[in-house]
Formats: C-alpha cells, structure tokens, sequence
C-alpha cells in the first residue's frame, strides 16, 4: 500500500515537472529572427494587406501566434536594431540616429548584446543581411580587415549588406572581408564632398533605371544613384535585382551547417527588402497590384519560405522559433520614383494607425509581429500584449535551459524585460510601460499614449508622413482612437501630468527593467 502510495505521488511529481519543462528537445530552441525593413503594420497578409499575397508570413501566424500591439524600438532602422542587440533603448546613447554608411561602430566590441548572449548558452550566431550599426573604428579602409563589426560583439559569422541598400558602399562584407574584391581596383568611399569627377545621379540623371525624388543623387551603381560617394570595387558590386537571392542563399547555408552539430543556432535574418531603392528580381515583377513596393514585399514572402524549407529539410522545424516582424514602420516615396504612391490603390501599409517612418505617432514603431514555435505556441492564436523587441535579449536569454547558462552582467541589458510569458502566449500581459520613439519620445501605459512636445516638424512633405510632433504634447486613448484624432491632453490635464512624471523618471532613471516581468 505504502509501495502504491510512493509510486503515485512519484508520477505526480514527474508530470507536474514535465508540464512546467518543455521538452528537452525543446528546452534550448533555434531562433531564427526574421527582420524586415520597414515593413508596416499591413504590409503583410494576415495583418490585412490588399494587392499583394505573403502566404509564407501568413503560415508563421497559422502555425504561431500574432501580436496586435508589438513595436519596434524606434520609427527608423539604426535606432530599432541597436536597441534589439544591445537591450539599451537607443534614446539613450548619443550617436545612435540613421548612421552614414562609413559610421564606425556603434556598437563597441565587448558590449553584451542579444548575440553575445545566446553564445554563452552555447549558440551558434550568426547575421546575414542589413547591418546598419557601423563597422570600423572610423576612416574605415574597406580593402583591408573590416573591424570591429559583427564578430567583435558576438556573432560567429556574417554576411552584409554594410549599412542601406541606399547607401554606398554597394557592396557586401563577409566576416571581415569585402566578398569578390579585386585588389587592383580598391575602393573608396566618401561622403558629403564628391569622389573625383564621376557621373552621379545629378549629372547624369537621364541615364537612370530608377529615378530619385530627394536625396539620393551621387554615386551611380546598377543604374541606380544612392546617398554618398564611392569609386573603384567594380568586381565587388552587387546588383540589387540580385540581393534578396543573394542574403537568402547565405541564410540558408547557415542553417544547413548547423544540422548534426548538436549545437543551438542564433540566426539574425536582416532582409534589405522592402527599404528602397526596391528592385525585386524578374520573378517578383508583377506579382504584386501595387508596383515595385508590392512586389518586394511578394519577394519578402519567398525568402521567408525558404528558410521555412531549409529549416524543414533539416529536421529542424520543431525546435526552432521563427520571428517575423520589422525595424520600423513604412514609407511610400523614400526618396526614388519607383510609383509606392500611385500604384497603391486600396493597400493601406499603416493599418488603422497614423503617421508612418519617422513619426511618434503610432504606425512609426507599431509593426508586425508573428512567432512561431512548434509545441510551445498554441498554433492560430492573437495577442494584444504590449511587445517591444528591445525585449528580445532578455528574453531569449530566458528561454529553456538558457536562464541557467547566461550570466547577464549587472546593468548590460537596461531596458531588456523579460517577457518569455508573453512572447509564447501564455500571458496576455506584455508590459506595463512602454517607451516609443519617433524624433520625440512618447510613452504607452494600457491603451494610453502621451507624445511629449516637441518643436520639430509637424509634417514631412516629402515623405508624405505626419511626424507627431506638437509643442504642447498630445494624448490619446489608442483602445477608443487607434488612429490618434482626438488630442485628449486639455480635457485629461491629470494624466498627462502623471505621464509627463512617468516618462521623466524613465529618463532619468536610466534603467527600465528593474525586474522580470514573468
Ligand atoms: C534617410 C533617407 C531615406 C532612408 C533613411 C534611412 C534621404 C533623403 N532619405 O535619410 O531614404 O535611407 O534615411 O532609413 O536621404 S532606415 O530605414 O535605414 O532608417
Ligand atoms: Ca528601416
């Protein structure tokens, strides 16, 4: 009797362990982080797009879960990854706007980052696509060694695209070398005065395949001007119809050299897609209702589809949790006349939010969010938890039997929360607070924004976006408004003091994560 007794509570004990475990196999996923570029909050299929099809995207959201009120860091790129990398909200840290394509390094070797610390649980890390942090110590010699870089601030391998597809140099870096270079033919880059006396956008503006609108008239590589100046490295250069063939080719040799290692994998997939200049290959041309924009983001899904298969050719599916989302939200005319404006017909890349790139209002940093892990996340399920990815370091490193493997040093991720619960849907509670970032700063708490004054540029022309800057500060209740028309700030002084308090003790504070939010 005592025997069975013994033996129940035995049974007990071990269900009860496995349910809180996931299993082993489980226990330490792959993580694949799919990062678009400026991507919109309905861009994408299941987030409602017209005039373009992501059946690929979509299947993450079938198979996974979708989240309804997830942001990136910041309203552009620099800004949005070196938050995600570093855990440190880039509002923070001087230094961290839209970076030059010769910027040096800004994130600075030693620095613990999302990569760094998935290789202490035993990660193989790598990035491959857009980089856009710097690379270099400044007065960067591309002929030589590239670094500090990627490599210097844990990641294992990479392969990149150095800053923008807009922005010289046109060429890729792989770890530390420019891939194809002919050593006869070195490469300069300038930026501000022009290099020598070659052709530009401006000068020779009728031999263009993709004309600019603003900006974006030097140097001309594939018959494209771009922003700064570069000579030499003919052999070196790519051919944008190429790039998304190219970085997804890369991709997936990364995981299939993972398959028999017995070793976890960190990909950072950074796609160069649907930034401009937007060049989709052949096979995307007229795939979309919506010209070149549209079709890029066709060419988006198919990349995502491909590492869907390479991650099922190597038995990897289950344990591997796929990330979708984006760096920012969208622009149509960012500077090239490739018809984002008139072939748009009823696409709305914002949803139902306002504003757009660049802007505190909200379409700037709410952006799609889809994760998919096989067995851990209930398939086809919605979340409107408040999500940030400046969470993400925290939150991988919490995963599984990571959280015994990762020591985070003390105050090297600040505003990293944990948000394991949240991310794999078993919490509809994302975070309490949450600091947006346009040009302004602005604060989510629930469904409540304050967007702090600002004297900057209310409206951006040439982008066509509503920045959200006022000089007095606006409120808005997003769950009654979540396009953000009636500015509640004089019928609601309370709150906005009590917010206005809020955001200045963040600041101040320097620390946003005090504790886990599991
Ligand atoms: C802006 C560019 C824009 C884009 C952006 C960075 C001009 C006029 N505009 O300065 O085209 O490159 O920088 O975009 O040059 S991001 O998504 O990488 O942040
Ligand atoms: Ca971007």
């Amino acid at each position: 009797m005592r025997c069975l007794m013994f033996l129940c509570v035995f049974m007990l004990m071990t269900v009860s362990v496995a349910a809180q475990n996931p299993p082993e196999a489980a226990a330490q996923p792959n993580i694949v982080l799919i990062y678009t570029d400026d991507f919109g909050y309905a861009d994408v299929g299941c987030y409602g797009a017209r005039g373009v099809k992501t059946p690929n995207i979509d299947s993450l959201a079938t198979g996974g879960l979708k989240f309804t009120d997830a942001h990136s860091p910041s309203a552009t790129c620099t800004p949005s990854r070196y938050a995600m990398l570093t855990g440190q909200y880039a509002w923070r840290q001087k230094g961290t706007g839209i970076a030059k394509g010769d910027a040096a390094a800004i994130i600075k070797p030693g620095r613990t980052t999302m990569a760094s610390l998935l290789r202490q649980a035993g990660y193989r890390t790598g990035v491959v696509g857009k980089w856009h942090l710097g690379l270099g110590d400044g007065q960067l010699d591309w002929n030589q060694a590239i670094k500090p870089g990627p490599l210097e601030i844990g990641f294992d391998h990479c392969f990149l695209i150095p800053a923008t597809g807009d922005r010289v140099p046109c060429v890729y870096v792989e770890d530390h070398h420019v891939v194809d270079l002919d050593p006869s033919d070195p490469i300069r880059v300038q930026f501000g005065k022009a290099l020598d006396d070659q052709p530009s956008g401006k000068t020779d503006r009728e031999t263009l395949k993709m004309d600019w609108s603003h900006g974006h008239n030097m140097t001309i590589v594939n018959g494209i001007s771009r922003i700064g100046w570069m000579s030499g490295g003919e052999s070196a250069r790519w051919v944008d119809e190429d790039m998304a063939d190219r970085i997804t080719e890369k991709a997936v040799q990364f995981i299939e050299n993972q398959k028999g290692s017995g070793q976890p994998f960190f990909l950072y997939f950074s796609t160069h897609d649907i930034h401009v200049p937007r060049v989709p290959h052949a096979r995307f041309v007229g795939k979309s209702t919506m010209g070149p924009r549209g079709d890029t983001i066709a060419e988006t899904d198919w990349c995502v589809g491909q590492l869907l298969d390479a991650l099922q050719a190597c038995g990897m599916t289950e344990n591997t949790m796929v990330i979708f989302t984006s760096d920012n939200g969208p622009v149509l005319d960012d500077g090239y006349q490739d018809s984002a404006v008139e072939s748009l017909g009823s696409h709305d890349p914002a949803g139902p939010f306002r504003g757009g790139k660049y802007s505190n209002f909200e379409a700037g940093t709410r952006v799609p969010m889809i994760v998919k892990w096989p067995g851990v996340i209930q398939p086809g399920t919605v979340s409107d938890a408040l999500m940030c990815q400046v969470d993400f370091p925290a939150t991988f490193a919490s995963l599984g039997k990571n959280q015994s493997m990762i020591k985070i040093p003390k105050g090297a991720i600040p505003d990293s929360q944990v948000m394991a619960s949240a991310l794999l849907g078993q919490s509809k509670q994302g975070r309490e607070y949450l600091v947006e970032h346009g040009g302004a700063l602005a604060l989510r708490h629930g469904s409540w924004k304050y967007i702090e004054p600002s004297k900057k540029l209310k409206y951006n022309p040439r982008t066509d976006i509503e920045l959200g800057n006022h000089p007095e500060g606006l409120l808005y209740n997003l769950a009654d408004d979540p396009g953000e028309t009636t500015n509640l700030a004089n019928a609601k002084p309370a709150r906005v003091k009590a917010m206005q308090a809020k955001l200045a003790s963040l600041r101040k504070v320097g620390q946003t994560s005090p504790k886990s939010n599991q």
